[in-house]
């Protein structure tokens, strides 16, 4: 199929990409095929004689707005809300699937105990204030004898918000360390604060592909990374002739759309940016305008990049000169109406990845793309009130009584909360504190840090964890007592205000009462507030606090629903370059980071190269599948339909050589002997040969979850190498390698692309 073939099919069902099952071709004949999509239109099924309730999708965090249609008690079906701004009546395949998460079998449906081992999945059931009264007697007990920092929580998503405020309550600061900044965005919110004064990357991204004349992703996925009007303003931008450059070591969804593919070497990307950067200054591609009057450094960015040729990274990247100098010269030609993508998952490498995400936003300031259409743009905020019920008072601590944050070796880290490493690292070692107790929530323990290893250790150091948890899954194996949280579709949460082009604000509110034993995370607070004595939580119910925040953007629940549970604002994405004020100490760009250089960091990125694979190993690396959400989904009843288990990537020339035909099933060995599930191998020319990929979040080890157990393989259980990254601490999850196993024979990956000596090598025990 020809780009501009797919392009006119897609304009129609965006959406039907990520719905479109991508059944094990190689490269995205697969994910594409949409040929069939075609027919499926965007569609709005009426209301079938169904209620409509207006909510917020969580079946990712992007939170589209959706109708929720019920009949005879019973979800029947999830569309878009046709008032959204954003996705229109379009979800992806996930938010579609939200009514097999509400009706799977596998949810935890009543507070549960733990009676066999930790991790084992055995347990008692229990009622809520059985429950309620283990964890506050724990709660107490620990912050009696190791003091209030003993306690930590670890939380990611909208259901988190609540229970936090009982750890601040009990007097800890250790709380916070969500995955989606530590594991995530983290290396790039830094680089982007610091050189443009705001993070681009918030649980939206701020960046105009749409109106975009040429884009460069960076890794990048998307459209197997699917956040539905992600896709869209990318699809948009393509309809409308922007020319893409994808860099990328896999051959993405998004590369089989781009005019210019660079098959990178893994982990060398800073290299082509700082070469790109040399030779956009060299010949001055750059918006004079814009960087004399709105950029400071910009001679020391200069004399500092001048050193790096095309030659030099050519040779580094494994690319060929042509295509990097065609790249850079169709990105200039578009400025300043330029998208260099921000990315999102930035923790691959530890030491470069903040340098990476910063060299973007410098080339996006060289481009002046700041704050015009096709660039990064400006959020605008929506004004909304804050209610005073829900939350309890911060306990104030004794000044002995330190947080980790305070104690942390990663200077920027406690700007964003407490580094995941920081935290695990006390519970494993007892520095600089014992931390003795862990509340979860909304996060899979085992599958979303590297080393989970490490992570076994770390809990069973602990007096006790308990966990909020929907579904039996890893995190709930793990844990002391289950609190079962209800499904999005049964409950409230707090208010969506969204910042993006043009801004709106919504409600998540119940379709449906919550099925059997299960709380509302307020009401698990309320519970758990009471047992402790801790104040606060006050209002009656949900819709009492949601009243009281709607009340600042002169709303009430019952006045937004009348329109359509939905209202927009003017956005003020873009402003005049001439009277741009960044939010940056000078309130200019800063092409050279001032306070890196005071905590001895590189102040302009420098390419420092990650080691190579060993001698007979592949590098793993891994991505998002368009259907799943990380390991959240693998459970449900139509997406496990669609993709059961993940594969290995692996390139042709090497599966020749080794003899692997495609599907044929293996097992992977990391360099530090660890083994894996058995995966099947997806053998395609798409994949470097010096790399292996496979999607993240399968191979659940709990055997709660029927469907999901032991259905391919978890990357995670490959990571035992993790580097941290030198500003906050985040953890790399691409410093890992590979060989096969197959039947009784372990197989060495040839190595066909000659590494070259800038490059050192990583040394295994078993290479
Ligand atoms: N369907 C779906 N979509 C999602 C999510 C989901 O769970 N499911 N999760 C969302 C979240 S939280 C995030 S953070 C994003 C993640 O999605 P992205 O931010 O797009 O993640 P990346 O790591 O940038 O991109 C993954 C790609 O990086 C390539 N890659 C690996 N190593 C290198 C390298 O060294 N250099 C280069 N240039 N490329 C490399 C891989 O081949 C792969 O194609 O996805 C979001 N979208
Ligand atoms: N190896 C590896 N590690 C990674 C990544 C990777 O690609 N590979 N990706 C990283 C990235 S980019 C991110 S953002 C993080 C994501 O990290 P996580 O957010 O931890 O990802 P999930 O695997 O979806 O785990 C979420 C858990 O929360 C539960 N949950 C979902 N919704 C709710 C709810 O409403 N209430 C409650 N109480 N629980 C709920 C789910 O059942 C699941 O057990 O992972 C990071 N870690
Ligand atoms: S992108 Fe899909 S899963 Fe995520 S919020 Fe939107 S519809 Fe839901
Ligand atoms: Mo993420």
């Amino acid at each position: 199929m020809n780009r501009r073939h797919f392009l006119k099919m897609s304009s129609a069902t965006a959406m039907a990409v990520a719905a479109s099952t991508m059944d094990g071709l190689p490269g995205q004949a697969g994910l594409f095929r949409s040929a069939q999509a075609q027919e499926i239109k965007s569609f709005s099924t009426g209301s079938l004689g169904a209620t409509e309730v207006t909510s917020v999708c969580e079946m990712c965090f992007w939170r589209c707005p959706i109708v929720v249609k019920v009949k005879e008690g019973k979800i029947i079906k999830i569309e878009g809300n046709p008032k959204s701004p954003v996705n229109g009546t379009r979800v992806c395949a996930r938010g579609n699937s939200g009514v097999q998460l509400v009706y799977d079998p596998d949810r935890v449906k009543t507070p549960l105990k733990r009676v066999g081992a930790r991790g084992e999945g055995k347990w008692a059931k229990i009622s809520w204030d059985e429950a309620f009264g283990e964890i506050a007697h724990n709660m107490e007990k620990v912050k009696k004898k190791y003091g209030p920092h003993a306690l930590a929580y670890f939380d990611h998503g909208a259901s988190a918000e609540f229970m936090r405020g009982i750890f601040k309550a009990m007097g800890t600061e250790n709380y916070t360390s969500e995955p989606a900044f530590f594991q995530c965005v983290g290396p790039a919110a830094l680089a982007y604060l610091q050189t443009v004064g705001y993070v681009t990357t918030g649980t939206r991204q701020y960046n105009d592909m749409a109106n975009s004349k040429a884009m460069l992703l960076v890794a990048s996925h998307i459209g197997e990374n699917v956040h539905v009007s992600h896709v869209r303003e990318f699809i948009d931008g393509l309809q409308n002739g922007s020319k893409l450059v994808v860099v990328d070591p896999r051959y993405s969804a998004a590369a089989n759309k781009a005019d210019i593919y660079l098959p990178i070497r893994p982990g060398t990307d800073t290299a082509l940016m700082l070469a790109w950067i040399n030779y956009v200054i060299q010949n001055k591609l750059y918006d004079k305008e814009f960087v004399a009057n709105k950029c400071d450094g910009f001679d020391a960015l200069k004399k500092e990049v001048n050193g790096y040729s095309m030659e030099w990274a050519a040779k580094i990247c494994d690319l060929k000169i042509e295509d990097m100098k065609a790249a850079i010269k169709e990105l200039a030609k578009a400025a300043p109406n330029v998208n260099i993508h921000p990315g999102r998952h930035a923790t691959w490498y530890g030491k470069g990845d903040t340098g990476r995400h910063q060299a973007y936003a410098i080339l996006t300031a060289l481009f002046g793309a700041v704050g015009v259409p096709g660039g990064i743009y400006f959020p605008t905020s929506v004004k909304t009130g804050k209610a005073e019920c829900p939350e309890p008072e911060k306990t104030e601590v004794a000044e002995t009584d330190i947080s980790i944050k305070d104690e942390t070796e990663y200077p920027f880290s406690s700007m964003f909360g407490t580094a995941t490493r920081d935290l695990f690292h006390a519970m494993l070692t007892g520095k600089p504190y014992p931390v003795k107790l862990l509340g979860v929530n909304g996060v899979n323990i085992m599958q979303t840090l590297p080393n989970p290893y490490d992570t076994m250790k770390a809990i069973n150091n602990l007096d006790f964890i308990f966990c909020e948890e929907m579904m039996a899954g890893e995190t709930a194996i793990w844990s002391d007592i289950v609190l079962p949280d209800s499904v999005y579709l049964e409950r409230y949460d707090g208010l969506y205000a969204y910042d993006g082009l043009t801004p709106y604000l919504t409600v998540r509110q119940p379709a449906i009462k919550p099925l059997h034993n299960v709380k509302s995370p307020y009401d698990i607070a309320k519970g758990l507030a009471k047992k402790l004595d801790i104040e606060g939580y006050s209002c009656k119910n949900e819709q009492e606090f949601l009243n009281e925040e709607l009340k600042g953007a002169g709303l009430s629940l019952d006045a937004l629903n009348k329109q359509g549970g939905l209202v927009t604002y003017k956005g003020n994405p873009y402003r005049d370059p001439k009277s741009l004020k960044l939010g940056t100490e000078s309130g200019k760009v800063q092409l050279y980071v001032e306070a890196f250089d005071d905590e001895d960091l590189d102040a302009i990125p420098k390419f420092d190269p990650t080691p190579a694979p060993p001698k007979g190993f592949a590098r793993l690396i891994y991505g998002r599948a368009p259907m799943h959400t990380f390991s959240r989904t693998m459970n449900n009843l139509w997406l496990n339909n669609e993709m059961p288990e993940n594969k290995l990537w692996l390139n042709d020339k090497i599966a020749a050589r080794l003899n692997i035909m495609d599907g044929e099933e293996i097992i992977m060995e990391n360099q530090d002997g660890k083994r894996s599930n058995p995966i099947k191998v997806l053998v395609t020319p798409g994949i470097r040969p010096d790399s292996v990929f496979m999607y993240h979040g399968f191979g659940s080890k709990s055997k709660h979850l029927s469907r999901a157990y032991g259905r391919g393989a978890a990357d995670g259980y490959m990571m035992t190498n993790v580097v941290a990254d030198p500003f906050i601490g985040a953890d790399s999850k691409r410093t890992n390698f590979v060989r096969i196993i197959k039947g009784d024979k372990t197989l060495n990956i040839p190595e066909l692309a000659k590494v070259p000596s800038e490059i050192p090598r990583f040394k295994s025990k078993l290479a």
